[in-house]
């Protein structure tokens, strides 16, 4: 394949400082070379430009009191989707795959309406938490909550109608692998939205398998896949360089199988990888796993 490496040093969708560093850290931990090594034709494009942080101010408020509206950065969150949705769109309509070093995860609103502008898109969310905050269900205001409910037409109408207007996604193109965190409010809304939820739970009754399986079995009708890994969906033992870790995540083999079945779709069109904050991580451990995670996903096999 064509590959696309794509750094989004957004650090503006949650309050933790460091995560702008995620993608210096995974091509630190060598992933042009990896993905090289498995005969893929790779490029790094550099990184998409974010604006700087302006700490004062968010200090100076509490969110509700924000400019924004309770949205913690919204203008400056909108403006960097906006120039991720240009880069997406592009690669969408290119026949490489591009991979998406976040950042945090509010940066999967640019990458996934982008990818959508060419065809029907399915969506594998692997996160620890739902992300399906709106600005009225959110106890936090960081947008990082909220993307899964942007992309199927629920929230803040600038971030809802980013690259063009309304919905990306159809809730049934929607799994979700590795939930364990869900706000009050997120929570009752994620049951009742049509989207395909694998909790911790289902994967401990019913193996990484068949959960990878069933997720690929409802995307069967689509030909094209976006998988978004927020590194927050393994265990904090393995990957303890994300800004919001939760108990009781994935093993390391777990999120490898999931990778391998998902790779052996072919269906894998784009890819995220997100908040790896490489201030809370031992060594580089978190963005090394990140890299060996995007090899599997990409055709590497143990025999
Ligand atoms: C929480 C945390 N549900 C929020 N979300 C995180 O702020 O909306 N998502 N960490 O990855
Ligand atoms: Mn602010
Ligand atoms: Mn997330
Ligand atoms: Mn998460």
């Amino acid at each position: 394949h064509r590959l696309r490496i794509l750094g989004i040093p957004m650090d503006l969708g949650q309050q933790r400082r460091g995560v702008d560093m995620g993608p210096s850290a995974v091509r630190y931990a060598g992933l042009y070379e990896r993905l090289r090594g498995l005969g893929h034709q790779v490029e790094d494009a550099g990184n998409v430009p974010v604006p700087v942080r302006h700490e004062a101010a968010v200090q100076a408020r509490s969110w509700t009191e924000t400019p924004e509206g309770g949205l913690h950065h919204l203008p400056a969150v909108v403006q960097a989707c906006q120039q991720i949705f240009d880069a997406a769109q592009a690669s969408a309509a290119s026949q490489e795959i591009p991979i998406f070093l976040g950042g945090d995860h509010s940066i999967a609103i640019g990458t996934v309406s982008g990818m959508a502008t060419a065809g029907p898109l399915g969506l594998i969310w692997v996160d620890a938490h739902g992300d399906f905050n709106t600005p009225a269900s959110s106890p936090s205001g960081n947008i990082h909550g909220m993307p899964v409910a942007v992309l199927t037409g629920r929230g803040h109408p600038d971030l809802v109608d980013l690259g063009y207007p309304g919905a990306k996604l159809l809730p049934q193109h929607i799994v979700l692998v590795g939930v364990r965190s869900l706000d009050p409010e997120e929570r009752v809304a994620l049951a009742g939205s049509g989207i395909n939820v694998y909790t911790m739970r289902d994967i401990d009754e019913l193996g990484m398998a068949t959960v990878a399986r069933r997720a690929l079995s409802r995307l069967s009708s689509l030909a094209r896949i976006h998988v978004s890994i927020d590194m927050d969906a393994i265990e904090p033992a393995v990957a303890p360089g994300v800004g919001t870790p939760v108990a009781g995540g994935l093993t390391f083999r777990e999120a490898h199988l999931l990778m391998e079945i998902l790779a052996e779709s072919e269906k894998v069109r784009s890819v995220d990888v997100v908040e790896i904050n490489p201030i809370l991580d031992e060594g580089n451990r978190t963005a090394e796993l990140a890299v060996e995670l995007i090899a599997s996903l990409l055709g590497q096999r143990i025999l």
